[in-house]
């Protein structure tokens, strides 16, 4: 009996095997309907040049775009100089925000209520994805170099408008 079950069990494998062995791989796409392939990016850090940080950031955080266009579609990554004690506060974005702490120590939150208690420190290579829409805040613990990187165009919605640096300068200063 046993023995039936074994030869029933090859004969029911072959086929599957078969199956698998008849697949053909997927056709590499055409050329023109392949989508934009990202760009080849190498650079030091002495490449990286600075300027202001995207709108809506606290005027006092600079910015390099270190690979794609935040502005636009696609994927982004961008470092922000942020001086020690400044804020952001509670916001959220369309896309999921991923940030690495290059440098210096990065606190961040969750929620609507700035409460540094609540935040999490987070020093060099330190990691954080936070998801799209999802409430949250920050702060330099010292002057810290972060990367945050996503799908753009990059957008930022302050929980509360006051807290908008579009529409209050200091804001987070
Ligand atoms: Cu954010």
């Amino acid at each position: 009996m046993k023995r039936m079950y074994l030869a029933l069990a090859l004969v029911l494998a072959v086929p599957v095997f078969a199956i698998a062995q008849d697949a053909t791989p997927p056709a590499a796409p055409a050329a023109s309907a392949a989508p934009a392939a990202s760009a080849h990016v190498v650079k030091t850090p002495a490449e990286l040049k600075w300027g202001p940080a995207p709108a809506g950031l606290p005027t006092v955080v600079t910015a390099t775009v270190v690979q794609g266009n935040p502005g636009e579609a696609g994927l982004y990554t961008v470092r922000l100089r942020v001086p020690a004690n400044a804020k952001i506060m509670p916001h959220f974005h369309p896309t999921d925000e991923i940030v690495t702490v290059i440098s210096g120590q990065f606190m961040i939150g969750m929620g609507d209520t700035f409460d540094k208690a609540s935040m999490k420190s987070l020093p060099s290579g330190g990691f954080a994805v936070l998801p799209a829409e999802m409430h949250h805040y920050a702060m330099a613990k010292t002057a810290v170099v972060v990367q945050v990187h996503g799908m753009g165009p990059f957008a930022i919605t302050y929980v509360n408008q006051a807290d908008d640096p579009r529409n209050s300068p200091t804001a987070g200063k």
